[in-house]
């Protein structure tokens, strides 16, 4: 596999970062996960400026420019001939002391893996995921702001703990004022109705780029979408509950604290989300040939 650091496409042996990164340090950085469907990178545009908005926030200077980025990624997809796969954009704060400023670490580090994705069994589609909802709320804004795709991940990664000792796969995050943000590693939409709902960016969640493609798609369907607050009460109540991500794509929810949700199978708006959201990414894109 060829990896792309500091500028250039290296063997995976060769791709080596220091033990003075301030990301191994201090998970200082920021980073994106991005699909490829069929030949082409899906939103990548939309994940590189997230990438650039997250660097921005924890004052990060990223050593080239957005379209330096985009073109960097697509030529290590080319360089590990990937049709289908997932891709890990890493920009760490670099090579610095063993002390926090960060303003000794004289130059970021951009690291690009192309690989092939792990996708979850397709049994979790048909039949729907169990959440709980997790002890650890999310980060309160004022703390390491959620809408920040940082390479500090143990808020998530404490949920996700709980989730898996739990015999559950995902968990519901709320933020500190107790309304939903999202799972750990994706978004949540509620379905009441007929009309979807996902909560703002502003209650404590990543702004995804999956689930902003779904309220585009699902509005195009001709449904109605809203970005609202929401409480546990209303995925309890709601006929159908949904996550989005990169990885997941489109999953339904099915038990939530062990309230049934629905009739406690992937609901027909789910459903057709997913073929469209499928449809969407099989043929749109920058190509990668
Ligand atoms: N919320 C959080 C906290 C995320 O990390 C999403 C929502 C979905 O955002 P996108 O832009 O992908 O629609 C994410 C992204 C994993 C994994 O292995 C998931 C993410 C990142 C890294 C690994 O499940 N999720």
């Amino acid at each position: 596999m060829k990896i792309y650091m500091s500028g250039e496409l290296v063997d995976e042996q060769d791709a080596k970062v220091s033990v003075f990164d301030h990301g191994l340090l201090y998970g200082d950085g920021v980073f994106e996960g991005i699909r490829a469907y069929n030949g082409r990178v899906y939103l990548l545009d939309e994940h590189i400026e997230r990438l650039y908005d997250s660097a921005k926030a924890i004052a990060l200077e990223i050593p080239m420019s957005q379209e330096e980025m985009i073109r960097a990624t697509v030529e290590t997809c080319k360089a590990n001939d990937i049709e289908d796969g997932y891709i890990r954009l890493i920009v760490t704060r670099g090579k610095g002391t063993l002390g926090l400023n960060p303003y000794l670490c004289k130059r970021a580090e951009v690291i690009i893996i192309a690989a092939v994705i792990q996708l979850y069994p397709q049994e979790l589609y048909d039949t729907g995921l169990k959440i709980i909802t997790a002890g650890s709320v999310r980060n309160h804004v004022e703390a390491v702001n959620p809408r920040i795709k940082s390479l500090n991940y143990l808020n998530n990664i404490m949920a996700k703990i709980e989730a898996i000792n739990s015999g559950c796969m995902e968990c519901l995050l709320l933020n500190p004022q107790g309304y939903v943000a999202e799972a750990s590693g994706d978004n949540v939409f509620s379905v009441r109705k007929g009309v979807l709902t996902t909560p703002p960016s502003w209650c404590g969640s990543l702004e995804g780029i999956t689930r902003n493609k779904v309220m585009e798609l699902a509005a195009a369907a001709g449904y109605t979408v809203k970005e609202d607050v929401l409480t546990r009460y209303d995925l309890y109540t709601a006929d159908e509950v949904f996550l989005t991500g990169t990885a997941a794509e489109i999953i339904s929810v099915i038990n939530i604290d062990r309230r049934i949700i629905g009739d406690g199978t992937p609901g027909a708006i789910t459903m057709e989300l997913s073929r469209i959201y499928a449809e969407a990414a099989r043929s749109e894109g920058t190509p990668i040939a």
